[in-house]
């Protein structure tokens, strides 16, 4: 999956950097998304175990079954054409994997999932943010009674969120850093997250195991070296991906190639739909880039900036 990518990304660099050369590079400025690390959602536990070497049984039984990308791709969980509508596009039971195929393995009712301890009370909630969105995050919990051995649904949710912040288009050290307020419970939940973009109808979601009380088994949130690490062979880190910074041209070649809710694409098939996700046209950046030296500066920014995150090409 990754070698085309590569492959653009050396061949681009022996172009002039011509706006006809700018279409066929992928920016490494506008990487995906992101994770939430506190409390550590499952696919970033998942990751943080390594891709490779999960150590927990059912991270090694999601590689089994998904193989590795879904983790390399820890950042990616969306649909990009939900629009707020996260009720109708994502069915009860397909909560954690936002419906999407390549992340079904994030559905499984197990009580294994790595979790992290909480208590009631302010909760420090902290996302890690590979590309910078507008938009919202709500966070909710499970009901007291919620049964984790049951697929999730959308009415196991306390309708009340615990965290509400509104994401700024820029990021303090990559992170969103904010506060809620977790109820009493007992037991295992789950805390799912909803973050609905409002510059594009994109959204990500994400599900974070949490017990009041001990964790049987402990989440551990990736390191920023694991990060780095695994960045090669994510297939959406690099991948042109952000409507903050994607250029019109761009837009307009990955028009109507956005995965739809419920398609069911197959992980390799999934990691190939995400590049296309739906953008909006309406981006700031087009505007910047009205003039021919903007494009190429930001041509030349992008090289620069995918040689310095791909260190292992070129
Ligand atoms: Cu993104």
């Amino acid at each position: 999956m990754r070698s085309p990518r590569r492959a653009a990304a050396t061949g681009a660099a022996a172009l002039s950097l011509s706006a006809a050369a700018l279409v066929g590079l992928t920016p490494g400025t506008a990487s995906a998304h992101g994770a939430v690390f506190n409390p550590v959602s499952r696919i970033a536990a998942c990751f943080a175990e390594g891709p490779e070497t999960p150590r927990s049984q059912v991270c090694k039984d999601l590689v089994a079954d998904s193989g590795t990308q879904p983790l390399y791709d820890w950042n990616e969980v969306n649909i990009a054409n939900a629009a707020g509508n996260h009720r109708a596009v994502i069915p009860d039971g397909k909560l954690c994997s936002a419906n999407r195929e390549k992340y079904r393995a994030l559905d499984w009712a197990r009580t294994d999932w790595p979790a992290t301890a909480v208590a009631p009370g302010a909760f420090g909630f902290k996302v890690r943010a590979t590309a910078a969105h507008v938009g919202t995050m709500t966070v909710y919990i499970t009901k007291q009674g919620f049964d984790p051995t049951q697929p999730l649904k959308w009415s196991d949710l306390d309708p009340a969120p615990v965290a509400v912040h509104t994401t700024a288009r820029s990021t303090t050290d990559g992170h969103y850093s904010f506060t809620g307020t977790l109820p009493a419970r007992t037991g295992r939940h789950i805390v799912y997250k909803v973050w609905q973009r409002s510059d594009s109808p994109e959204a990500f979601y994400s599900c974070s195991d949490v017990t009041f009380g001990a964790a049987a088994t402990a989440a551990k949130a990736p390191t920023e070296s694991k990060i780095a690490a695994g960045a090669a062979l994510s297939t959406v880190s690099h991948a042109g991906h952000g409507g903050d910074e994607r250029p019109p041209a761009l837009a307009a070649a990955h028009a109507g190639q956005g995965e739809t809710a419920g398609t069911g694409t197959g992980p390799a098939a999934g990691s190939v739909t995400h590049r296309a996700a739906a953008e909006p046209a309406a981006s700031p950046l087009p505007l910047a880039l009205a003039g021919a030296g903007a494009v190429t500066a930001f041509a030349a920014g992008s090289l620069l900036l995918g040689r310095r995150r791909n260190p292992a090409s070129a």
